[in-house]
């Protein structure tokens, strides 16, 4: 008797532990689907490293991203790899520099896509790993593959071929035409009746320019510096366009445009029941600054301080929506910037005298900013959040916006391809706060293409013809004609050039650039 209820009770947990194994399988397998962390990263535009409180500004206060900063990780030392932003953003969703590329500067809003649609991605790594992916904002990396772009048909190859499985995107820069919405690579509200043409070149003869009709615009292009073409909104713009008379934006609306968009997008993927991974480019605060309504005169600076005002809401916009649906726990959340700041860009907006009086500076400790090989143009805020996994504990530790895709295929357990060159190194432990050690070295990208190193606390600055001073946006470029060495750790403001001091130095990060140049 004994035996056989022995047997029984075997056979039955056998049974049972079948039974329990493939329920437990599916349930294991599911549980950890939605375990897997959402990824959403936050990139503003132009925005500098003295732009928030949490980074030290007095002048203005961003409640919603100091509240990430002080239950994040707040680096001090974090690079996006260009002082602008095409090259920027080349470089964090492909992880590779942009200057081993031609054609990945500043990109005019008809260009095609720079991105090669064959390689690996940050995106694409998300997807692999079964994530629903989705970009939202300013694109800025080209569309299509052959000129002129068809804007009154699905534009391919576009986000969908780079790895983004939605998109609700401008195409270019809210300065430049088209001045449209696309949603899944379609512009939004296109009308049939009244297709869309755009040009670089020349204007179109039914076409009112801010050049011809100033009287027109609500806000003042500044004359050396053009946004004098196509007028939409009582705004000139680089570029030329006709129709579209239904489909262009109005400025106000993007921001609460995007966010709502987001916002869908994360409904849906929870929906699905997939993880997300969400790179939100948020559009402000580059020119034109031009807040929605309720945040006009918002700030003592002026709509540069609105629209600031206006993107640190966007993020609390977003932290409430992930609250609300209880995965704000469970969500990694990267804040940062394409590029250095700037006051004025192209647009009267009084950026400059505003800040002048509250003696504000964009840049913080650093010189330079947009445009610039000094520090204030790559050096930019960058915050980790992500709820009991990273300390909230400030780092030193130099890192490069490049790192998230390998840091983010070794979280999800996914293999680069070795074929594959990357510049994208896994830094995963700094990224999260296992570590203070960030990376040993990292190329900074000028507009001009002048490249610089940081290496071990030194920056080296390669010699480079051009005005001291870019000044029709007033902002020091690092140019010289001599090659510049700072002790960056301690000489933050880049202030004494010790290369004829220490010229084994120089000639050490010489070679080590043109190393890395030849990778
Ligand atoms: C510059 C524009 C500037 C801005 C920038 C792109 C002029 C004189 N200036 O060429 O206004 O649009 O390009 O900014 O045209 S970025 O953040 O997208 O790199
Ligand atoms: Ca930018």
């Amino acid at each position: 008797d004994i035996v056989l209820l022995v047997i029984k009770y075997n056979s039955y947990m056998r049974f049972s532990t079948i039974l329990l194994a493939s329920f437990f399988s599916i349930f294991a397998l599911k549980g950890f689907a939605q375990q897997r962390p959402n990824v959403l990263i936050l990139y503003t535009d132009d925005l500098g490293y003295g732009d928030l409180s949490s980074y030290g500004a007095r002048a203005i206060a961003t409640p919603n991203i100091d509240w990430l900063a002080q239950n994040g990780r707040q680096f001090t030392d974090a690079h996006c790899t260009a002082s602008t932003c095409t090259p920027s953003r080349f470089s964090i969703l492909s992880g590779r520099y942009a200057w081993r590329k031609k054609g990945t500067n500043i990109l005019p809003g008809n260009a095609n896509l720079i991105i090669p649609t064959d390689i690996t991605t940050l995106p694409k790594v998300f997807q692999r790993a079964g994530y629903m992916t989705g970009v939202v904002g300013k694109w800025h990396l080209g569309l299509g593959d052959h000129f002129p772009i068809d804007w009154n048909q699905e534009v391919n190859p576009g986000p969908r071929e780079v790895g983004f499985d939605y998109s609700f995107i401008f195409p270019a820069t809210a300065d430049r035409t088209p001045t449209v919405f696309m949603e899944n690579q379609k512009v939004v509200g296109l009308d049939s009746a009244d297709p869309i043409k755009v040009d670089y070149q020349k204007q179109f003869p039914e076409e009112l320019t801010g050049k011809q009709h100033p009287e027109m615009l609500k806000i003042h292009s500044d004359p050396r510096q053009g946004h004098d073409g196509h007028i939409t909104n009582g705004i000139g713009r680089i570029g030329f366009m006709s129709g579209g008379k239904r489909a262009t934006w109005t400025d106000e609306e993007l921001g609460g445009t995007f966010n709502t968009k987001s916002i869908d997008f994360i409904d849906r993927s929870l929906k699905d029941g997939k993880p997300f991974f969400l790179y939100y480019a948020i559009q402000n605060i580059h020119v034109p600054r031009m807040p929605a309504t309720v945040f006009k005169g918002k700030s003592k600076l002026g709509y540069r301080g609105d629209v600031i005002l206006e993107m640190d809401h966007s993020v609390g916009v977003i932290l409430a929506a992930l609250k609300q649906r209880g995965i704000l726990d469970n969500t990694i959340i990267i804040f940062s910037s394409d590029n250095g700041p700037v006051l004025n860009d192209g647009y009267l907006d009084q950026a400059e005298q505003t800040a002048h009086a509250e003696n504000y500076k964009p840049t913080g400790p650093f010189r330079g900013g947009k445009y610039s090989a000094l520090e204030g143009g790559t050096r930019v805020p960058f915050i980790v959040y992500w709820k009991g996994q990273v300390k909230a504990v400030k780092t030193d530790a130099l890192f490069s916006q490049m790192d998230l895709m390998a840091s983010f295929a070794s979280l999800l357990g996914e293999k680069l391809p070795a074929s594959e060159f990357t510049d994208s190194k896994n830094n995963l432990e700094t990224l999260l706060g296992k570590t203070d050690k960030g990376r040993s070295e990292v190329v900074e990208q000028a507009a001009n293409m002048t490249l610089g190193i940081v290496s071990d606390g030194w920056k080296y600055i390669e010699p480079h013809s051009g005005p001291a001073v870019l000044s029709n946006v007033n902002i020091e470029s690092g140019n010289s004609e001599k090659p510049q060495l700072y002790h960056i750790s301690e000489d933050k403001a880049e202030l004494e050039n010790l290369a004829a001091k220490y010229p084994n130095k120089v000639k050490q990060l010489q070679k080590r650039l043109e190393e890395i140049r030849k990778e």
